[in-house]
């Protein structure tokens, strides 16, 4: 559904760019019989001058991207992230969870990546996950696991059997829920006085300056800052009190919420916060600048893979992320143009990328039938996965970087 005006404070919004006509990020094709039926929409990011919340202006059903064979299993996806979480759950339980008897609740809580730290540690929790297949692999786990949307419903029937919530997480989850004044409704019901909340997602200032047009996608429906994420949930009676920036997935923030008064700001807040004001993400040259970034890898991608098919070079992707999603269908890649996608997924192994029918294979391709070039589609894994190829680095291999200066490294 295509949206005029924003969906946090309701005022007139218009897009500053289109990456044009996108299928689902995350919509692996099985079969090319499926290519027919396939779910196209116009993606075009809009900024509201009003509540400063970057959004995309239309949005598919939520069942048509978080169902039973939802393709993005946290825990297979990065050894890296894994850690982060761990990391995460320690630091948090220190911090939050110093009486008798916690509990915490975790939205977008997949296949347990980080709740399973608390399952282990014997912490009462809670996880709320809509994509029925990873909150199976969770309770597999031992994470307990609703199979739900978050919402002020399910928020009050959690608090009514469980009581309230001393933490509440939701990492990589906030941009992908349209209604983001039910999720600071359901919150703030479901916390405890003292409670709070850790939001972490991709960082609008960081998107802008690296020029990370892929982290928009039909999923992405938002990307936040510490501006839009205090009047979103300010609604609600809550607000950011501490943030920390890390340099996962292109760069994140990690905000902390409470109830408004109940913790003091700190300095780390105060300062990211005025760092934010001075990058002008409320003016709307900034996003002329970042659309014509994006403009320029665009054609740079392009033109440097038709470039090198033309010298009889071999090209293929490495990370069939859905991120991949929006560059190949903006760039209109084919498989022509890139021959395969190397993935670790097996839920997305053996199928089509999204929009270019690119085939997805595993990881055994790459080795068997390496490229000469690789578009790194899964760049925000860059360490992780420059460590692991470095035979086929040692051999020549070259990485394509798809974003901001396209650069082959
Ligand atoms: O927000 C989201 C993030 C957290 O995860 C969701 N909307 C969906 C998903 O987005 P993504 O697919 O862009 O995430 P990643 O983590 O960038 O995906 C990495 C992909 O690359 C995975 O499919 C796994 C694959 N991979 C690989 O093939 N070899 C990853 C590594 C590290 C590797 O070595
Ligand atoms: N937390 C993990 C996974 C993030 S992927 C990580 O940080 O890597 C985003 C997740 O949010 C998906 O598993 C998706 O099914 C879930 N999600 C989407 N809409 C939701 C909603 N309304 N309530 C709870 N989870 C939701």
């Amino acid at each position: 559904m295509r949206h005029e005006r924003c969906r946090i404070c309701a005022q007139p919004i218009r897009p500053f760019m289109s990456l044009g006509r996108q299928p689902i990020g995350n919509a692996f094709l099985k079969s090319p019989a499926d290519f027919a039926k396939e779910y196209f929409f116009e993606l075009a990011p809009a900024h509201c001058a009003h509540c400063a919340t970057f959004q995309i202006v239309e949005i598919p059903a939520p069942e048509q991207m978080f169902h039973d064979h939802y393709a993005y299993f946290a825990t297979t996806a990065s050894t890296v992230m894994t850690a982060h979480f761990a990391r995460m759950a320690e630091e948090a339980t220190a911090r939050f969870l110093a009486g008798p008897d916690p509990f915490v609740v975790e939205i977008g809580s997949n296949d347990g990546i980080t709740l399973r730290n608390f399952a282990h540690k014997g912490i009462r929790h809670l996880g709320v996950e809509p994509s029925a297949n990873v909150a199976e692999a969770a309770r597999a786990n031992g994470v307990a696991t609703l199979t739900a949307f978050f919402n002020p419903e399910t928020a009050r029937a959690i608090r009514a059997q469980h009581g309230p919530a001393d933490l509440f997480i939701a990492t990589n989850t906030m941009h992908h829920i349209e209604d983001t004044n039910g999720v600071a409704e359901g919150v703030a019901a479901l916390l405890g006085p003292e409670g709070v909340m850790i939001s972490e997602d991709p960082y609008l200032g960081d998107m802008i300056e690296i020029g990370a047009y892929d982290q928009i996608y039909a999923e992405h429906m938002y990307i936040w800052s510490i501006t839009a994420m205090n009047n979103a949930f300010g609604r609600a009676g809550l607000e950011v009190f501490d943030v920390a920036r890390n340099r996962h997935h292109g760069g994140c923030m990690r905000y902390h919420l409470g109830r408004k008064g109940v913790h003091a700001p700190t300095d780390a807040y105060r300062e990211a916060l005025a760092h934010e004001n001075a990058l002008g993400l409320h003016r709307p040259e900034t996003f002329e600048r970042f659309r014509a970034d994006c403009e320029r890898a665009r054609a740079r991608l392009t033109e440097l893979v038709r470039d090198l098919r033309a010298k009889g070079k071999t090209v293929a992707g490495y990370g069939a992320t859905a991120k991949s999603a929006t560059i190949l269908n903006w760039c209109g890649l084919s498989p022509d143009d890139i021959a395969y996608i190397s993935d670790t997924t097996p839920a997305k192994q053996h199928s089509f990328a999204p929009g270019s029918h690119i085939p997805v294979v595993p990881p055994q391709r790459f080795a068997q039938d390496p490229p000469d070039f690789a578009v790194l589609f899964a760049w925000n894994h860059f360490a992780e996965i420059e460590a692991k190829e470095q035979a086929w680095r040692a051999k020549g291999g070259q990485w394509i970087l798809p974003i901001k200066g396209v650069q082959v490294v």
